[in-house]
């Protein structure tokens, strides 16, 4: 059978979690089209989206603030799109997958479990801010839940579901992979799903070696060899455990959005930066980076064609 090609997904813009602390994080309209096209160009398959009010650089759920970069980047490149439905840690599971439905994307995110899903010690370490909404936003994420109970991720499930969207399962914790496992028993997603493993989150699970592997075991029990699967590490381990990853057949996803760094103590430039490095990093290893139409073909999307915008 031949080898399977990694495919890399690049998230582009912070909105959960990363607040703008380097000027390379796009977050207009005109950057995040830029930076996405770029990421793509360099070898990222999937682009993985968030948007941001660009008068007041907040995250965003309002489709007017998709649509002025998802035309460029549809023209520009054959990147899959991957629409986040995560959105912000306040708002409703309603709001947050309305640009996915209104733009009928490929690919969105599905997050698979409710968590304190925590930045605060961030507010400690930065003292100037790019927005001043950001440091209120980041002192209190120790008291906000990521809300993704099983009720809403039927409500995702069942109101995407007659777009053929194909969902990023992000799974923060062993337990999320069981949270999958019951949505599936009961009908919401069919296999072969796509799961992130999502890790190094503060309220999740951390990001080491260990724990990658507790996570493809746990999933290989529950799944069998029907899933697809990609590792997104949070700050400091995200090129390393997607290294890791690309050499336990799985997939990657680097990007700004989960880190801004490029290595330990270096800010990365662009997104397109850190996808150039993992991709050079898989393909030293002996793999091959999988085109967009690969990534399609292995993730069974409905097609570029078939997208709303
Ligand atoms: N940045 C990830 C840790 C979403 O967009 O739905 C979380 C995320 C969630 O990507
Ligand atoms: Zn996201």
């Amino acid at each position: 059978m031949a080898k399977q090609k990694t495919i890399i997904t690049c998230a582009i813009t912070g909105a959960i979690h990363t607040p703008t602390m380097s000027d390379a994080l796009p977050w207009t309209y005109d950057d995040i089209a830029q930076q996405a096209m770029e990421a793509a160009e360099a070898g990222a398959s999937i682009l993985h989206l968030h948007a941001r009010d660009n008068e007041t650089g907040a995250p965003s759920v309002n489709p007017d603030d998709f649509t002025p970069f998802l035309g460029r980047i549809k023209q520009a490149t054959d990147a899959v799109v991957n629409i986040s439905t995560g959105g912000s840690l306040t708002l409703s599971i309603q709001d947050r997958i309305r640009p996915a439905a209104t733009f009928s994307a490929e690919m969105c995110s599905m997050n698979m479990g409710s968590m304190n899903f925590s930045f605060h010690p961030l507010a400690k370490r930065y003292k100037d801010w790019k927005f001043e909404w950001e440091r209120d936003y980041v002192a209190n994420s120790d008291g906000n839940i990521f809300r993704n109970t099983f009720r809403d991720i039927e409500e995702a499930a069942t109101t995407l579901a007659p777009h053929d969207i194909k969902f990023e399962h992000e799974c923060y914790d062993v337990g999320h992979l069981y949270n999958l496992k019951f949505c599936m028993d009961i009908g919401l997603f069919k296999a072969p799903v796509f799961i992130q493993f999502v890790m190094g989150i503060l309220g999740g699970i951390g990001a080491d070696i260990d724990n990658l592997v507790f996570m493809k075991k746990t999933a290989d029990k529950l799944f069998g060899d029907d899933y697809r699967w990609s590792v997104l590490a949070a700050g400091a381990q995200q090129i390393p455990l997607a290294a890791t990853a690309s050499q336990m057949g799985g997939n990657v996803r680097v990007g700004l959005e989960d880190s801004l760094f490029i290595r330990r103590g270096e800010l990365a430039e662009s997104n397109a930066q850190q996808v150039a490095r993992i991709r050079h990093i898989v393909e030293e290893l002996g793999c091959d980076v999988a085109t967009p139409d690969e990534a399609r073909e292995v993730l069974d999307l409905k097609g570029g064609d078939k997208v709303n915008f």
